[in-house]
């Protein structure tokens, strides 16, 4: 027996709809976010960005070749982000050299424990991780400005189709892993959602 990634979804679906289904995202959609706690996501995502970024390239280095095309343009992506970001925080007028909050640095440190495990955990946590941006962002439905701009840039249609082909490796990797690296990847598969769920609590939490 072997666990796919649609599996990890069904059988966690509680865990999961908790770190998709946030009132920071609804509330984003109603509009009635309050720019304080918008500008601390913002702040510290951008923080996690930068180590998923080493993160991504950790994956990389432990990649088989014929998934290199893959990860590079997530790589890539990472690139215009981090930039997209600075601008967004340009905006606002945030500064970006901000310490980052435990819930940031747990979560970038939890990336650094995966960035030691097997390269199917690792896949399967890229995947995870990637996915929760793109339901998150897309689950609510149209946002209002300026939050349309954060909503299309995980929910779109490019995006949806790169984490679905973050899903194919993982799954791919997944289907010859022994047991106990099965048994990591769920285990990081609900550490993900965990995470996840916090960081957007975390940003709620300001005020
Ligand atoms: C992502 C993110 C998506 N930006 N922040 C968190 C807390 N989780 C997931 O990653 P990316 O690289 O922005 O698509």
């Amino acid at each position: 027996m072997t666990i796919t990634c649609d599996q990890l979804l069904e059988k966690h679906s509680l865990a999961w709809q908790q770190a998709t289904v946030h009132p920071f995202l609804t509330q984003c959609q109603s509009g009635t976010i309050q720019p304080p706690q918008f500008s601390t996501w913002l702040m510290q995502d951008y923080l996690f960005v930068v180590e998923l970024t080493r993160f991504v390239a950790r994956v990389l280095a432990n990649a088989p070749t014929h998934h290199f095309d893959i990860l590079l343009s997530g790589l890539s992506a990472l690139k215009d982000e981090l930039i997209w970001f600075k601008a967004k925080a340009e905006e606002r007028q945030l500064n970006l050299s901000a310490e980052p909050q435990a819930t940031c640095s747990q979560y970038c440190e939890y990336l650094e424990l995966v960035a030691s495990r097997p390269y199917a955990v690792q896949a399967t946590t890229l995947w995870a991780i990637e996915l929760a941006y793109n339901q998150g962002w897309q689950l609510p439905g149209t946002m209002p400005q300026p939050y349309a701009e954060f909503a299309n840039r995980w929910g779109n249609q490019d995006f949806t189709e790169y984490v679905k082909l973050l899903e194919q490796l993982a799954d791919e990797v997944l289907s010859t892993a022994d047991e106990k690296i099965q048994g990591q990847a769920e285990s990081a598969f609900l550490e993900i959602a965990s995470l996840e769920k916090d960081f957007w609590s975390m940003a709620m939490a300001i005020i």
